[in-house]
């Protein structure tokens, strides 16, 4: 099953959206298949933001990724990827639509609330940096009959 990273930011922590947002993939029918709430080194940000360091905004976007604890989350489902960024919405919540979380809860590019990876394989990759093997947890939902045509 499909996998992919998703991160609360310091944002979305301090305007206590973390249960918010969580509601709307676990209502979606995705399943958590990690969760954790953490410190993020400049190093880690760093490596998070690798395809954006030539970006004028970079130091600042690591600077505020870092400011402040994120929840750090693995969601599984079929397409998860491409449907967790429709939820998310535009980069810019000024273009994202609303029912999208930017869109709903966001006012500026750099304060947009939550992170999403943006194809399959950044996913993978996004997933093996913030997480162990063993951080990740591969269970059944009995859920499934109900979401999915088996
Ligand atoms: P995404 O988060 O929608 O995938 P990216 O282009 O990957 O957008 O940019 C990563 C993050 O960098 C954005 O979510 C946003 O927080 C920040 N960012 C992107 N563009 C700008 C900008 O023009 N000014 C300030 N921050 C930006
Ligand atoms: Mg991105």
């Amino acid at each position: 099953m499909e996998r992919t990273f998703i991160m609360v930011k310091p944002d979305g922590v301090q305007r206590n959206l973390v249960g918010e947002i969580i509601r709307r993939f676990e209502n979606k029918g995705f399943k958590l298949a990690g969760l954790k709430l953490m410190s993020v080194s400049q190093e880690l940000a760093e490596k998070h933001y690798d395809s954006l360091k030539d970006k004028a905004f970079f130091p600042g976007l690591v600077k505020f990724i870092c400011s402040s604890p994120v929840v750090a989350m693995v969601w599984e489902g079929d397409n998860v990827v491409v449907t967790s960024r429709q939820m998310i919405g535009a980069t810019n919540p000024h273009a994202a639509a609303p029912g999208t979380i930017r869109g709903d809860f966001g006012v500026a590019v750099g304060r947009n609330l939550i992170h999403g990876s943006d194809a399959i394989e950044t996913a993978q990759r996004e997933i093996a940096l913030w997480f162990s093997e063993a951080e990740l947890v591969t269970w059944e939902t009995t859920l499934n009959p109900w979401l999915y045509e088996l």
